[in-house]
Order: structure tokens, then sequence, then C-alpha cells
């Protein structure tokens, strides 16, 4: 492994135990993400066989393979080689596709980050991840002397010896939300990327060559990389790579593009049934399955998918940590409602705090040890927290399990909001919002709400009550928009004296959560407001 970047690792005795009981997740000592996906195909009778459609677009196997190859011999003239970290900040479009797997070929380490997100975030993952260089979509024309994706790809051979990588050797790292405000740096192998597909798409979808993937998940967001790209080029398929969600574009897609197998978060899902008439206006004839994740997929919504499509959604729960879905749902035996079953090749437990399984009905830990596994970068504190009780991976989800195995999801055990698939840590939020000179202090809190699942609220404490003026609500979201990713800004933004605070000084967040929660404006102890 490569000297500088492996110490960033977490000790053996924190690693997660990793399972490999199938066959299919046996792989060669030196194995490369890029060459089993990109290479196997296009050398392997492939060539002429669609791998992406992008709009108008559609790239062979072939053609992939010799844009990454001529990126390869670019990105290793300006110097950038194994062990390297790389910024990619890209849409959903081919390019990404095309610097992942050039990437991947030379060891050089994917740090892909999420559109959305802002110079303070995008600052603090370069700097974490120690990033030498950034591949990015800019506004304007090039310049002359520019380096720019094409002129790296310039004049250089379509054939490209990859690197021998290490099944074991880092290959991307993937940036959490972060549930304190700090996003956590999750890195995977070369290997967890195979075995994800080797283990949930091989097993759960079946895919075969004549699939096509499409969704809207970003290819940064582990779901996107798997679902849109990983997957697909796994099996041989192609992927359909399309703009921002918005409900009719992603059913006219789906119609259009003969899509098989669709990723999409619940949010999704029910904006698109919202979409008058939209099984008699768009053919969704071609789609096998609809993935569900990111979030809990109510049985409301899959009995209304089911209805106006005849199409099954499948439910599943990831996590960044473990890269993509462990537990999920099977076709054939959805229980709405539920989650599922572990995926083949995860083990599953419902745990009590102290690590000792609970009785089946009864609620607890999830608790998962499987191919893939948690390895924070330079994160001692937060492995220990994630990897538990000799290996466990602990994502924090509180589960029930039935007595015919079916796994149902309750709820977090910690303060991060999921709303319309975005995962969006209170404390963040609270942190910008103090920063504002009208604030005193503030708590954020998820309130549940029927299109997104749930919505941010903030509850705000005014340095000058008498601050709270009409137009202090708009000024603080964009306030909060300016400095984060916007979907992360508070929806919902009320007024109080001030917070409800434990004894010890703890905000008392479950007071908030209830939707019906009085203003507080009866004067409260004095004591509650510690920090003046
Ligand atoms: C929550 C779910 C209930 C859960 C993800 C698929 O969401 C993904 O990764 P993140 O790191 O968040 C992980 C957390 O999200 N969650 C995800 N799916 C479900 N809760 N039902 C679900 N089906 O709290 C989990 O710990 O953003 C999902 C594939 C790859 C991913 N990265």
């Amino acid at each position: 492994m490569i000297p500088g970047v492996a110490e960033s690792l977490p000790p053996a005795t924190l690693m997660p135990d990793r399972v490999y009981t199938l066959p299919e997740l046996r792989y060669p000592v030196h194995l490369n993400a890029a060459v089993e996906l990109l290479d196997t195909n296009a050398d392997g009778g492939r060539a002429g066989r669609p791998a992406i459609h992008a709009g108008p677009r559609t790239i062979t196997y072939g053609e992939l393979q010799a844009q990454v190859n001529r990126l390869c011999h670019g990105l290793r003239s300006i110097g950038l080689g194994r062990g390297d970290r790389v910024l990619l900040r890209l849409p959903n479009v081919p390019e990404f596709i095309v610097s992942w797997l050039a990437c991947q070929k030379l060891g050089i380490v994917t740090v892909g980050t999420m559109p959305l997100l802002r110079a303070r975030e995008l600052a603090y993952i370069a700097a974490d991840a120690g990033t030498r260089a950034a591949i990015v979509i800019v506004a304007g024309e090039a310049k002359p002397g520019d380096t720019t994706l094409a002129s790296l790809m310039t004049g250089h051979p379509e054939r490209f010896a990859a690197e021998s990588t290490d099944r074991d050797e880092l290959a991307m790292i993937a940036y959490t939300s972060g549930s304190t405000g700090v996003p956590k740096g999750c890195v995977h192998f070369h290997r967890d990327i195979l075995a994800s597909a080797d283990a949930y798409a091989r097993h759960v979808l079946r895919p075969t060559e004549d699939d096509r993937f499409g969704g809207h998940p970003t290819l940064a967001f582990t779901f996107g990389t798997g679902g849109l790209m990983v997957f697909p080029f796994r099996f041989g398929a192609s992927t359909v790579l399309s703009g921002p969600f918005a409900p009719e574009s992603m059913l006219e897609t789906f119609a259009a593009k003969r899509v098989t197998l669709a990723f999409c978060a619940p949010t999704s899902y029910r904006l698109m049934l919202a979409v008058p008439d939209m099984a008699k206006r768009f053919d969704l004839g071609s789609l096998r399955f609809g993935v569900s994740a990111a979030e809990p997929l109510p049985a409301a919504t899959w009995r209304e998918w089911h209805e106006a499509t005849g199409v099954e959604l499948l439910d599943g729960i990831g996590s960044t940590e473990m890269f993509h879905i462990f537990i999920s749902s099977l076709p054939g035996r959805v229980r709405p409602g539920a989650t599922g079953f572990p995926v083949p090749g995860y083990d599953c437990r419902v745990l009590d705090e102290d690590g000792r399984e609970v009785p089946r009905g009864t609620a607890g830990l999830v608790a998962i040890k499987g191919p893939t596994g948690c390895k924070y970068w330079r994160k001692p504190d937060r492995q220990e927290e994630y990897v538990r009780w000799k290996g466990w991976n602990v994502t924090g989800d509180v589960y029930v399990q039935d007595e015919d195995g079916y796994l149902t999801y309750q709820c977090r055990s910690d303060d991060m909001i999921v709303s319309g698939g975005y995962k969006i840590p209170g404390p963040e939020v609270e942190h910008v919002l103090d920063e504002h000179p009208a604030v005193a202090e503030s708590a954020v809190v998820a309130i549940p709400d029927a299109t997104r699942g749930f919505i941010v609220k903030a509850f705000v404490v005014l340095r000058d009550a008498r601050a709270a003026r009409a137009g202090l609500v708009t000024e603080l979201q964009d306030f909060v928009k300016r400095e984060l990713a916007p979907y992360k800004y508070p929806r919902a933004i009320q007024f109080v004296d001030a917070l409800p605070r434990t004894e010890t000084g703890k905000i008392q967040r479950y007071i908030l959560r209830r939707a019906d929660v009085v203003p507080y404006d009866a004067p409260s102890a004095p004591a509650s407001r510690g920090h003046e």
C-alpha cells in the first residue's frame, strides 16, 4: 500500500470484520476497479455496446475506453499518479465517468463532491483529503494555455497499461453529510467497489447487459456511484445520465431511454406520482424495478407507485460508510413499509446499547458485517463509534426485525435530519445560524412533512427580540443558503424567547420536535440561557 496514505486509515483493531462468504466475493490480490468495470467489457467483446447514454449522445465501451486511456496519459504527464487524491466536482455528465475511471486506472484516489456544496464545505474536504488537483467544470471558454480535459487528452495513444493496484488499496474517499457538522471521509478500496456490485446488484437486481440504469442521485454520492456507474458497468449494461431531478423530465427520460432499473429517493417517487396522469402520459413499460434509498420508503408510496405503474419499488438502506445498500427488499417478496432482508453476503443483527442481540419484535441498533465496511479517513474517534463490538458496523439506525426476518426501519438515534433524501446535520445548520449578527442561539430539528418526509425547522433566539421583523426569516434563510448547500436551509423558522434545556444544559430537541410546540413567549427560567 502507498506510504503516507495507508497511515490515515484506522488501525486494524478498529477495522470492521470483513466477511466474504460468497465465492463471487473472492478477488485476486491485484485488482483494479477500472480494469474490471471498463477493460473487461471493451476488450471482452463489448467494444461496440453502449456504456453511457447522455442526451443525444451514446458512448460505447470502446469509445469510453479510448477516452479514459488518453486521459490517463494526460494526467500522468502533469505528474499525477498512484496515491494522489484528486477532487471531482462534476454533475452527472460523461466527463465524470471518464475522469473517475482514468483516476482509478492510475491508482489515483477520487474524492467526489456533491454539486451543491459551497466554498466552505469544499475547502474543508480538499484540506481534509489532501487533494493535489481538482477536476471541475467552469463557465466560459478556455484560454490558450489552460489545462482542460480536452488538452490533457490530445495527442495521446488510446492504449494505457493500468496500475496493478492491490485489492485493498484506496480507490476513493466519499464524504458523508456529517452528523456533527464535520463531513467524514469514508475510504473504499478497489475491492469494496466491486463487492457492492457482486453482493447487492448481482443478487437483488440480477442485471444483464441489456439493462439500462437511470435515475437522479449524483455520481459523487455512493448511491449514484453504484447505481449509475459501477453496477451497470459490472454487468456490461449501460447508464442513462440526466440533469438535475425534475419529476416530468425524469419520467420522460425513463420512457424515452427505455430505462429498466431506476434509482431514486422516495421523495422523488412521490413527486413523480404527483404529475397528473403520469402513468398515461409516460410509457414506463421498460422498468423492471425502482430502487428507493436514502430515506425510508413509506408503505403508502410503495402502494401508490405499484398501483400507478405495476412496478415494484425495492427499498434499500445503504450508507456512505458501507458504500451501498446492505438491507434490501427482494423482488416478489416485498412487504410495503419494511426495508427487507440483509443483502446476500451481509450479516445483520439488531442489538441493544451494550451490543447484545434483542429479541425479535424489539427495537434496537442495526449492526452489519459484510464485504464492505466503514473506514473513516483520519477520524479514529468516529471510527470507534461506527465500528463497535469487535467489528460490527453500527450505522445509528434503529430497526425492528420480526419473526419472519423482515427488518423495519424505525428512526435514527442521532440528530441527522433526512429531508427529501438529503442528510442534513442539524448542528451544522445551527452553527451557521449562530454566526448571523441577529441570532443569539438556535436549535434545528426535523418536522414531519408530507412531501419531503421531514423538513428542517429552526427555533431561533434573537439577541434583541424586537428585531423579529418581517423579512428576518427570509434573511436568515438566505444566509444559510449562501454558506451551505441550499437544500440545508431551514424551511421553517420560529422565533422563541429561549430554548428548552436539560439541567446539564443540553437542548431538549424532543420538545422542539413536537409539531404542535408552543412558542416560548412565556418567560422561562433565566438559567436556561446558559451562555449569557
Ligand atoms: C438513512 C435510510 C431508511 C439511514 C445511501 C443507498 O443514504 C445513503 O447514504 P448516506 O451516508 O446516509 C446513510 C443513512 O441514511 N437511510 C438510507 N437509506 C435508507 N433510512 N430507509 C432507507 N432505505 O439513516 C442511513 O444510516 O447519505 C443509500 C446507497 C448508498 C448510500 N450512500
